[in-house]
């Protein structure tokens, strides 16, 4: 198991739409451990592979109160089946977005169609957070970021803060430094 970098924007991987799981295996069992230690150290409630570079529909949740016992969810392939008319507000947080919140409308209730860890097909009627958080989640696979549902000005702001930020901390990245190594040596 292993705490894995989580991307920030303006990293183009997250625009991605992720591939559908085809065989819940070894290997994918393994990613759904990592997707949790990743969850927990940074710490968040939600976490979707595409936000640790992988492009599967696989999604890990927590959204136990802070004093209540963990209740670790997987959802693989999820897809929302139904919406309620009823929206709710919530003040939604990003891991890909550190440190910036802004409330977003979105169905108070929702039914969502998904494979278990054993590969069996699953449906759950979520409400409240977990409905939140279920449908920020699976906007990740799609390549959707909780920004798209803000005005175009704050939008636009929280970009350009993160782009400047990506650029200074480009340089401090291996790769991007000259190689002092003559070619051919
Ligand atoms: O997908 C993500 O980036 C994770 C995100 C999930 C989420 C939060 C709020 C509304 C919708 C979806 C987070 O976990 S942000 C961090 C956060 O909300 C939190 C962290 C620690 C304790 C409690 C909340
Ligand atoms: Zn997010």
């Amino acid at each position: 198991m292993a705490v894995r970098d989580i991307l920030i924007i303006p990293d183009k991987r997250l625009r991605l739409k992720s591939e559908p799981v085809k065989a819940v295996d070894k290997l994918l069992r393994a990613l759904v451990a990592d997707m949790f230690e990743t969850m927990y150290a940074a710490p968040g409630i939600g976490l979707a592979a595409i936000q640790i570079g992988v492009p599967q529909r696989v999604v890990t949740m927590d959204v136990a109160k802070k004093d209540d016992p963990s209740q670790p969810q997987v959802f693989i392939n999820p897809e929302v089946t139904w919406s309620s008319d009823e929206k709710a507000t919530y003040e939604e947080g990003c891991l890909s977005i550190p440190e910036y919140y802004e409330e977003v409308e979105r169905p108070q209730a929702v039914k969502v169609k998904y494979l278990d860890l054993d590969g069996k097909v699953r449906e759950i009627e979520a409400t409240g957070l977990l409905a939140t958080c279920l449908q920020h989640e699976i906007d990740h696979t799609n390549g959707v970021l909780f920004i798209d549902y803000i005005s175009k000005l704050k939008r636009n702001m929280v970009m350009k803060k993160f782009k400047k930020v990506a650029k200074k901390t480009e340089g401090d990245k291996p790769e991007s430094r000259i190689d002092p190594t003559p070619h051919g040596l």
